[in-house]
């Protein structure tokens, strides 16, 4: 079957470096071409979080035109959205427009654990889309986009295919092969996926980057108060596997870690996810104080390069916050 072309191609938007924004981006053109149109072709373009905002309207192509896993965009261009994040609305504006928009291709539930399952399941519902092709992307893209892995062991040492794939695609900067995995993800198993040599390529070179660092952090840091903190900043990371310091401590509760890297100095603080229960602080109003922000389980602060005084200090005073069960940012776990 060779089909021909006969439109511009349907453009795809999706959340970029995201195990969830690619499956979604893959159910989307696997639910168009099984309900809306069998000749149609795809382009996929990835979105990446930046100030929150309209989305600029050079994004959208002049044909077909939809957004998964990302914020929503007040255009007439756009023609499906479905999303699950609670800032998916940058104003009351946004929300209004929305609430105008055809309500069978405008999918959004801010308790949906993944925007693929929200997906498959409203589009089941809606126009009677088969996803059991794709049952399996579903079952790991609900896993990790909750964040609910079976163990820290699960999280950190990566041995199940898809958990391979996942960090191929957060740590990838190559967005064409990105694509071109949005592309397999409809005809070929996560396993195959994973053997395919672009993306063992690119995996076998994370896995060193992420073993080297599970030995910093491990050679580094300590547990005070059911606290683990580190100090990475002289490696130039931008980030980390966030799991790994509850590998290694798995009676910690808390975690504060430093990095730096050529924009900024990020102090990251994490709760372990499976000691949920003695989690007594919101950490995102935590952050706040010092300027940065999150979710009530993990936050950040960032610290212009370079200062190192006022960094020990938000350290200093995060841990002493953190150590303290009866701190006032406990409000709205
Ligand atoms: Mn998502």
């Amino acid at each position: 079957m060779n089909p021909q072309p006969h439109l511009a191609p349907v453009r795809v938007l999706y959340h970029g470096n995201c195990f969830d924004g690619c499956a979604s981006a893959a159910a989307f053109a696997l639910f168009y071409r099984q309900c809306v149109d069998s000749n149609a072709t795809f382009e996929y373009c990835r979105l990446v979080h930046g100030p929150n905002g309209p989305l600029d309207e050079t994004l959208f192509g002049s044909y077909i035109n939809a957004i998964v896993d990302f914020r929503y965009a007040e255009s007439t261009k756009l023609n499906y959205w479905v999303d699950h994040h609670r800032s998916a609305f940058y104003n009351d504006g946004a929300h209004e427009h929305f609430l105008g928009r055809p309500k069978d291709k405008f999918v959004f539930d801010p308790l949906a654990p993944s925007c693929m399952g929200l997906l498959c399941h409203a589009f089941a519902e809606r126009f009677g889309f088969d996803y059991s092709a794709l049952q399996d992307l579903l079952y790991w893209a609900e896993i990790i986009d909750s964040a609910s892995f079976d163990s820290p062991e699960q999280a950190v040492m990566l041995t199940h295919p898809a958990l391979q794939l996942m960090m191929v695609l957060e740590g990838l900067r190559d967005p064409s092969l990105e694509a071109e995995i949005i592309h397999k993800m409809q005809q070929i198993s996560v396993s195959d996926i994973v053997r395919l040599e672009s993306v063992a390529a690119e995996f076998s070179q994370l896995w060193a980057q992420h073993t080297s660092t599970l030995n910093q952090i491990k050679a580094r840091a300590g547990l005070e108060k059911s606290i683990v903190s580190f100090d990475l900043s002289d490696l130039n990371l931008s980030g980390y596997n966030k799991f790994i310091p509850y590998y290694l401590f798995p009676d910690a509760i808390y975690t504060v870690g430093v990095t730096q890297d050529a924009r900024r100095i990020k102090i990251s603080v994490g709760s372990n996810p499976w000691r949920k229960e003695e989690r007594r602080h919101n950490i995102a109003r935590l952050c706040e104080r010092y300027g940065g922000g999150g979710h009530a389980a993990v936050g950040a602060v960032s610290v212009a390069r370079g200062e190192w005084t006022q960094t020990s200090a938000i350290v200093a005073e995060l841990k002493s916050h953190l150590a303290d069960p009866s701190d006032i940012t406990s409000e709205s776990l």
